[in-house]
């Protein structure tokens, strides 16, 4: 839905894919053309490249935006696409490549000067190595295995004796979940914040940064708000974490739009994270308070116009809350089914995306995301309180959702204040959700 907005504003035509689960998904009765890619398993459908490649030539496509999941940093995706001629609306298979592997990306950051955590260089050989390094770093450390992500195969080891045994058994459940037991170690940052920089680069080496968003709110690594921007940077900080972004996109001649996430400390120090190589989720966020269309940018860049190069800087507050199709009440179980009613949020400063309508059945098979409420005001505060009006409003009958949850979190007097890190919800108070 949301690329085929852009795409009509644009006067280009669009090919919708569906798997046979989202036959009745708006985005197929919203495009120009609409093509079933397969069953509803990812790996039969939205993962199924020669199917997509198949789609894209009975449609004549001249190019394929990739979206934010499923093939969206998929490097041999975007090298297909150029070989059947057809443009990969994002970076080149090398940049994706470069960027999509932790260790390769840390190197290359580093040589542009970008801040990263200290840690051991490449892959740990073993358990010695791993002690010799954290009696330099100092404890405590974190193991991550070169093959999780997301969180999985992490685990932080607070003095010598632990980190033995912490290896052996990181590495031999990395090797059982990932088939790869390579690990490596970083000094543990305590309570950090998750905070990215939004960037775009075009075709001829013009880029530029679009600030910050905040995406601390995350519950088992699933990113529940973002903002626009943070209540923990100031002008100095945004600054600093512009330049440390432009820096990193630059070291690969960056094409397209970007995001490079920093773990930042409650002493304002940054660190390099890792840098996605697509649109997210929450770049609303960002549309909102600087009032571009992203996607549009996208395009265009794709299409070899030049962009300013100039830097941006938010004067007014967005928030976002994903609405999952989960239960907030049973521990987040997820809740598919049927919507038999649905009045979406309207009014000054809110906005809506979505893909669902009433009589939609929300399927089983892919991620519980539903919707995304936006909210812009002047100011935080105004933006938080739009938000409460925003989730009051909004009806949905025949699923659960998250809404109870974001509006406890909205009333919550930490949030109201800007307290929060990555930790936030170990410690969130659950009874506040409204029943109702
Ligand atoms: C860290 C960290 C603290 N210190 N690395 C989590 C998933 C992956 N993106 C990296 N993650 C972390 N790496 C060091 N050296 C804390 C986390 C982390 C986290 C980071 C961002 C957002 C949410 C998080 C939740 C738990 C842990």
């Amino acid at each position: 839905m949301r690329i085929i907005r852009t795409c009509k504003e644009m006067n280009i035509k669009t090919v919708a894919v569906y798997s046979t689960a989202d036959r009745d998904s708006m985005h197929t009765r919203f495009a120009d053309e609409a093509v079933c890619i397969g069953p509803p398993q990812s790996k039969d459908s939205y993962l199924n490249i020669p199917s997509i490649m198949a789609a894209a030539e009975i449609t004549n496509a001249d190019a394929i935006h990739p979206g934010y999941g499923f093939l969206a940093e998929n490097a041999s995706f975007a090298e297909i696409c150029g070989e059947y001629g057809i443009k990969f609306i994002g970076p080149t298979p090398e940049m994706i490549r470069k960027m999509g592997d932790k260790i390769t990306a840390k190197e290359t950051v580093i040589a542009a000067n970008v801040p990263v955590v200290p840690g051991s260089k490449g892959l740990l050989e073993h358990a010695e190595e791993a002690i010799e390094l954290s009696d330099k770093i100092g404890y405590p450390v974190i193991l991550k295995a070169t093959a999780g992500g997301g969180g999985k195969g992490m685990r932080i080891a607070w003095n010598k004796e632990e980190l033995a045994d912490a290896f052996n058994m990181a590495s031999t459940e990395a090797l059982a979940a990932f088939g790869n037991g390579g690990m490596y170690l970083e000094k543990y940052i305590e309570e950090p914040r998750h905070i990215e920089i939004q960037v775009a680069g075009d075709q001829y080496g013009n880029i530029c940064h679009l600030s910050e968003r905040d995406c601390s709110i995350q519950r088992r690594h699933q990113k529940l708000i973002e903002e626009c921007p943070s209540p923990f940077v100031d002008k100095k900080l945004r600054e600093r974490l512009g330049e440390a972004a432009l820096n990193a996109a630059k070291a690969i001649n960056y094409e397209g739009l970007g995001t490079v996430e920093f773990l930042v400390d409650k002493h304002k120090n940054f660190y390099f994270m890792e840098m996605n190589t697509r649109i997210q989720v929450e770049h609303p966020v960002t549309e909102e308070v600087m009032d571009w269309d992203l996607v549009k940018e996208q395009i265009k860049i794709a299409a070899g116009i030049k962009i300013t190069g100039k830097n941006y800087f938010p004067t007014i507050h967005a928030i976002e809350c994903r609405i999952n199709a989960e239960d907030p009440f049973k521990n987040f179980m997820p809740s598919p089914g049927k919507i038999t009613f649905l009045h979406t949020s309207k009014g000054h400063g809110v906005r809506v995306d979505t893909h669902v309508t009433a009589g939609y059945t929300i399927p089983p098979y892919y991620d519980s995301m539903i919707a995304k409420i936006i909210c812009r005001a002047n100011t935080r505060i105004e933006a938080i309180d739009k938000m409460k009006r925003a989730l009051d409003e909004f009806y949905i009958e025949g699923i659960k959702t998250t809404i109870p949850f974001h509006k406890a979190l909205m009333n919550d007097p930490e949030f109201r204040k800007g307290n929060f890190t990555t930790k936030f919800l170990e410690t969130f108070d659950f009874s506040t959700m409204p029943k109702d």
